[in-house]
């Protein structure tokens, strides 16, 4: 393809940004095509070029959403039943639900819901033609499943390592769906697959996160980054403020005991970064199945991120349809290999508020009004700017209490009683203004630190104490000069110069195309490793 698919659907000219991961095997219709939305953040998920990863219908790594300002009503016990506890919940729930607008956005295939370009025939996001058709009339996978249990091998690439998990659904009446108009998630809610618990255990034995103890130990990842199981279910008071439907998480079929078991088969947790950037799972399929390559099965895969901490996370979905068939049959189509380009990480200011870290799940956080003295060198009244309610180290505007901003020594209570006026425009935005004023908020810097569960390499861990927002300075974070792009986080990026103008960054280089095109590696990567860079938040 070699016309810019941004040009037919969107005259947004954003820069362009490598995604979070696809369902490779079976291939995935978005991989298949080599099309897929972009990063979301930047006003809207457009479609783009080469870029079949990161079908997450823009939504997600948005918060952290708590019930912390309702510590005082609920006298310290969140599950409370007292009227002031439950009315103060319900308002941090209707509070976030008009903020994030969480509600569907995330389409059957990852599409956007409104728009369903991989999920609806009828469709024409792809290059003026329907993007479901196009798929289903490639060569796309056959799979030959193991007899003696029904199962295959799935392969998935996250090319943005975000932890989490991965959930699989069938639908048996797949590719154009039962009427025609496109695979639903009534239909693939029908049939919440299983993984093969024990390959998955002796696959990725040792290559766990810190505490899990293999691929089947959801309950094992920290509360703060599962929608539900010990220590998380008050989640599930209100599940659309914390996950898109169509997940374990949130009206998406039977996953049974996959919460509470630490051998539950329902939810693949992520194992590490250097496990992958291939991950691979034998999936089982229920007995009887007939699929064809004119009446094809269609497998959805879900990723669910975990490492923004107590926040709706983003969420990743991918369409894939297939056949069956015997191995002696079959040659199977090869799948797309994405290229190195697209695995390469690349840096780019996450649209998204760093996560704040979140109070240990027990203590109680006295609201003593202390004037969070702290890291950061007293704060000017100046940083608030337009913010009148909490503002956060990465310069994101929090419309929460005075008592939720103490939790977080280093942020700034910019306002007495002031709240919800200030939206802290976040990737959820919906703006739909073509041009990328996007980066509303600012990119976050390294990862704000918590002390929980030691996290991957990245061993710096650097807590560097966030920069106050905006410098025109080209000293970055790390105090070394910056030769490229300065965001307003201080974080240099390696970008040329019509990139950090479309987020009115700080261009410190020479605005010469030529050594712009032959800068070198990211700076960021000298103590964020790779993939793990674009990480939004530590854990
Ligand atoms: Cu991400």
């Amino acid at each position: 393809m070699t016309r810019s698919l941004a040009l037919v659907l969107f005259a947004a000219a954003v820069p362009s940004v490598a995604g979070h991961g696809m369902l490779t095997r079976p291939v995935a219709r978005n991989v298949l095509l080599n099309l897929g939305l972009r990063h979301p953040g930047q006003g809207q998920c457009d479609m783009a070029e080469g870029n079949a990863q990161n079908m997450n219908g823009c939504q997600g790594g948005v918060g952290p959403i708590t019930y912390n300002p309702c510590w005082n009503d609920c006298l310290g016990d969140f599950h409370s039943t007292s009227q002031a506890c439950v009315a103060c919940k319900q308002n941090v729930v209707a509070t976030t639900e008009a903020r994030l607008n969480p509600g569907a956005r995330l389409g059957v295939c990852g599409d956007l819901q409104d728009r369903q370009s991989f999920t609806r025939p009828d469709n024409t996001d792809c290059n003026g033609a329907s993007c479901v058709d196009q798929a289903l009339a490639s060569n796309f996978d056959t799979i030959v499943l193991d007899p003696t249990d029904n199962s295959f091998e799935a392969s998935m690439t996250l090319t943005a390592h975000h932890w989490g998990w991965v959930e699989f659904r069938l639908c048996r009446q797949g590719g154009r769906g039962a009427d025609g108009q496109g695979v639903t998630q009534e239909c693939f809610n029908q049939d919440v697959l299983e993984f093969d618990a024990e390959d998955a255990r002796q696959r990725y034995a040792g290559q766990m996160n810190t505490g899990v103890e293999d691929p089947s130990d959801y309950i094992g990842t920290e509360a703060s980054v599962r929608c539900d199981g010990p220590d998380a279910d008050l989640k599930l008071e209100a599940p659309q403020i914390w996950s898109p439907p169509g997940s374990c998480c949130y009206a998406g079929g039977d996953c049974g005991n996959s919460n509470t078991s630490r051998t539950q088969n329902k939810r693949f947790v992520v194992p590490k970064v250097a496990a992958g950037p291939e991950y691979k799972v034998r999936v089982r399929l229920p007995a009887g199945l007939s699929c064809s390559q004119e009446a094809p099965c269609t497998l959805q895969w879900t990723y669910m991120t975990g490492n923004s901490v107590d926040s709706y996370p983003e969420v990743f979905r991918n369409c894939a349809d297939f056949k069956l068939g015997s191995s002696d049959t079959v040659a199977p189509a090869p799948t797309p290999v994405p290229t190195e380009s697209e695995l390469e990480p690349q840096p780019e200011p996450e649209p998204e508020p760093t996560p704040a870290p979140t109070p240990a799940a027990t203590p109680a956080p006295t609201p003593a009004p202390t004037t969070a003295a702290s890291s950061t060198a007293g704060p000017a009244p100046t940083e608030c700017g337009s913010c009148s309610g909490c503002l956060a180290s990465n310069g994101v505007c929090y419309p929460e209490s005075k008592a939720f901003c103490d939790l977080y020594p280093q942020y700034t209570w910019c306002a007495a009683g002031v709240s919800s006026t200030v939206a802290p425009s976040s990737e959820s935005s919906t703006t739909s203004t073509a041009a990328p004023t996007a980066a509303p908020t600012t990119p976050a810097p390294t990862a704000a630190p918590t002390t929980t569960a030691a996290p991957t390499p990245a061993p710096t861990a650097a807590p560097t104490p966030s920069p106050a927002p905006s410098s025109g300075s080209c000293v970055d974070v790390q105090g070394t000069q910056c030769s490229h792009c300065m965001a307003s986080n201080n974080v240099c990026y390696a970008q040329p110069k019509a990139w950090c103008d479309t987020y009115s960054y700080h261009w410190c280089g020479s605005t010469s195309l030529l050594q712009q095109a032959a800068s070198p590696a990211p700076r960021l990567r000298g103590f964020l490793a790779p993939v793990q860079m674009h990480e939004h938040s530590s854990r």
